[in-house]
């Protein structure tokens, strides 16, 4: 019985698997959320999961992932701060026979062998959605319209933007009269809405605003409050992520729209792996998640039921 006992502890041991984390920050309340359900999901999965905070450095991400090589973990997460400059350290990962999962933002690569999988959303949809339900709310009335843009260099920066631009193309009656990056975080994002209400008449010349996270959509309601005009009224807001600040913010009449973007990446992520460690399954090399809209009519109830979800 002993032995057996001995046993089934040191297989149960083993098949416990260890999985770097190489997170990029904590700049917006979505990527808290998404470190928090990480945590949860692999302890779930009785999974030992190390989370490296790059504080925002692409620099510090393949340093964390160069220490998950030398320690030999089972599988490395990377959400990746930009989209250039990973192949030399993704070789190193495949050299070493370690599977890569990128987590919620894509690279730029020749050579897609470099990691097993992404798990994220369609962020050139996302903007689109964005842009449609802008473009239908407007009508045929003129609409500048001023963008608040994420990490430059990163994916969903890049196709957020992208998107937005496909989708108002065909309505000539909507303008981007002005674009600058906010980071994805609050403090940034009221910044730049400040300079832009400055140079825009007070605001009085902007008839919305698109913002490609919630983050920075706060801090631009922040900025329009203090300017003296209404946000969600006067001008419109527009953004995506669906964090539970912009649902209270839409009950109150301050925003009317955002995407929805499930912090849980590393479920998913979580399964992959331990489908390829058990028998070498081989995932599709793109796992998306959904894309929906939401509008201030279910904001309230959407608001308790997230801030109850403890993250
Ligand atoms: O929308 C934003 C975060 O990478 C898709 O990163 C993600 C984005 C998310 O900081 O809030």
């Amino acid at each position: 019985l002993l032995a057996c006992l001995l046993g089934a502890g040191a297989a149960a041991a083993e098949d416990k698997l260890t999985i770097g984390f190489s997170q990029i920050g904590s700049e917006s309340g979505w990527r808290a959320a998404e470190t928090s359900v990480s945590k949860i999901e692999a302890e779930k999965r009785g999974i030992d999961l190390k989370i490296a905070d790059a504080q925002q450095k692409q620099e510090n991400q393949i340093k964390a992932i160069r220490n998950f090589i030398a320690q030999g973990v089972d599988a490395i997460f990377v959400a990746p701060v930009v989209a250039t400059g990973w192949d030399d350290v993704l070789a190193e990962a495949k050299d070493a026979e370690i599977p890569v999962v990128l987590l919620d933002r894509t690279i730029d690569t020749k050579d897609d062998s470099l990691y097993l999988t992404a798990v994220t959303s369609d962020t050139v949809h996302e903007g689109a959605v964005a842009g449609e339900w802008l473009a239908k709310t407007v009508g045929d009335k003129p609409c500048n319209i001023v963008e608040l843009q994420g990490t430059v260099g990163s994916s969903p920066a890049i196709n957020r933007k992208k998107g937005f631009d496909e989708a108002i193309a065909s309505h000539a009656n909507l303008k981007i009269i002005r674009s600058q990056t906010g980071d994805f975080t609050r403090t940034k994002g009221k910044e730049v809405m400040e300079s832009f209400i400055k140079a825009e008449n007070g605001g009085k010349n902007i008839c919305a605003v698109y913002a490609h996270n919630d983050d920075m959509q706060i801090g631009a309601i922040q900025a329009i409050k203090e300017a003296g005009l209404k946000p969600g009224t006067d001008i419109l807001m527009v953004s995506i992520d669906a964090v539970p600040d912009i649902f209270k913010a839409m009950s109150e009449g301050e925003a009317n729209a955002t995407v929805e973007l499930t912090p849980n990446m590393a479920g998913p992520a979580f399964d992959v792996i331990a489908a390829y460690k058990k028998d070498g399954t081989m995932p599709p090399k793109w796992i998306q998640t959904e894309s929906r809209l939401y509008l201030p009519d279910t904001a309230k109830e959407e608001y308790e039921r997230r801030k109850g979800l403890g993250y």
